[in-house]
């Protein structure tokens, strides 16, 4: 095949994928509310202002190296200084910036007010997942990398939907509702982004931002984390499911409903078998990213769990470690993230897997008596 024919293939074959890829192409994404159309539009205007310039500042350019060349016998003008001209391309840029930024500044005033909220959110970023607690509404839960995302990263991905861009539980807010969020982390810098929302926010620990939206449509909207955060900052997305006002108020009560379920059970005694199937779940959610499905870790950073000292020895020790972490280390605090039944899951989960064999426990009770 010659040449020109490969490269005609390739302009056909190019042009066959672009409508495919049209809802994302080289722009930016349009988004879903006020907010993103407004900074969507504002980016248009910036960008034909600066096609309107280009155009006529290269056309009297290209225009002066042909009409004006040597061989046609142009003799250059020999002048200095022309206060008009250079008043007139002062002006004119200066015009053009305010012009520009008007617009601009009204957009940012309008995302920055986040008053008449109907609903407020607070959303705390943790290495890695999200928090998102319902103000006033009695809900709070974390958005944890979906189980098909983990389970294919270290194998063939390529059947999974929404790759690393899917949760166990995503966001769910009303549409056509006011939402406020307040925004923190609980560790390192984190930003919380979804792009149809048209906003990205920081999440500093220590400090709280707050934004706002709202959504005009139903639908489920994905985004990430923005700010590189340590090793699974790839593996935190953001998934927001707006839905009509009924279908979240059922979802509110259903949510609460099952946040109770999750944690009944802690005033009886649990059997070492309960507590070790639970567990399992317990720690592929929260603890394998960093002490690994097999319980080896990635040592030094994260440490085996495999006949080590704490998971080997005194059972108060293991359970102080978990619900307390170890302050300068990598190892958070879980007491507030995991309920009584959860935690005394987990680390007789540790215990009892991985090759350890302690055959002890802990009962939920307890764990409630040591908080
Ligand atoms: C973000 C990473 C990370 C996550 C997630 C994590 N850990 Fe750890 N863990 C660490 C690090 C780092 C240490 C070592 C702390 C130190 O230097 O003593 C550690 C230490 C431990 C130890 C003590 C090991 C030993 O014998 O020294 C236990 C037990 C433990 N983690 C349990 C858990 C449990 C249970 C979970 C999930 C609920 C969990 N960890 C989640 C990073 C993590
Ligand atoms: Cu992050």
């Amino acid at each position: 095949m010659g040449q020109h024919t490969r490269t005609a293939m390739a302009g056909l074959l190019l042009a066959a994928a672009l409508p495919a890829r049209a809802d994302y192409g080289m722009n930016l994404v349009r988004g879903v509310t006020e907010t993103s159309h407004t900074a969507f539009d504002l980016h248009m205007i910036s960008l034909w202002v600066c096609v309107a310039i280009g155009v006529v500042v290269f056309g009297a350019m290209f225009y002066a190296l042909f009409a004006f060349r040597k061989s046609r016998g142009a003799v250059a003008a020999n002048f200095h200084e022309n206060t008009t001209v250079e008043v007139v391309w002062t002006i004119i840029p200066i015009v053009i910036l305010v012009a520009m930024a008007i617009p601009a500044t009204l957009s940012l005033i309008k995302l920055e007010d986040t008053s008449d909220a109907e609903l407020t959110i607070k959303v705390t970023g943790y290495q890695w997942r999200w928090q998102y607690e319902y103000i006033d509404q009695g809900v709070s839960f974390f958005s944890n990398l979906a189980s098909s995302s983990r389970d294919a990263m270290n194998g063939d991905p390529s059947g999974v939907e929404n790759y690393l861009l899917d949760v166990d539980h995503p966001l769910v807010v009303p549409v056509n509702t006011r939402v406020r969020f307040v925004i923190t982390s609980n560790d390192v810098i984190h930003a919380w982004w979804v792009p149809a929302l048209g906003w990205k926010q920081d999440a500093v620990p220590g400090f709280i931002n707050d934004a706002w939206t709202n959504i005009p449509e139903p639908g489920v909207y994905r985004g990430q984390c923005a700010e590189l955060c340590g090793k699974d900052h790839g593996f935190m997305p953001v998934v927001v499911e707006a839905k009509t006002r009924e279908d979240y108020d059922a979802w509110l009560v259903a949510k609460k409903a099952e946040t109770e379920a999750a944690a009944s059970g802690a005033d009886r005694d649990w059997t070492l078998d309960e507590l070790v199937e639970r567990g399992k779940g317990v720690y592929g959610t929260y603890c394998v990213a960093c002490h690994q499905a097999s319980g080896q870790g990635i040592p030094p950073a994260f440490p085996s769990l495999v006949g080590s000292k704490i998971t080997t020895g005194p059972i108060e020790g293991h359970v102080d470690i978990v619900m307390h972490g170890k302050a300068g280390t990598a190892m958070q605090a879980f007491a507030a993230q995991l309920n009584d039944v959860d935690l005394a899951a987990v680390v007789t989960y540790e215990r009892n897997a991985f090759g350890n064999t302690m055959g002890d426990l802990v009962q939920p009770k307890a764990i409630k008596a040591a908080r």
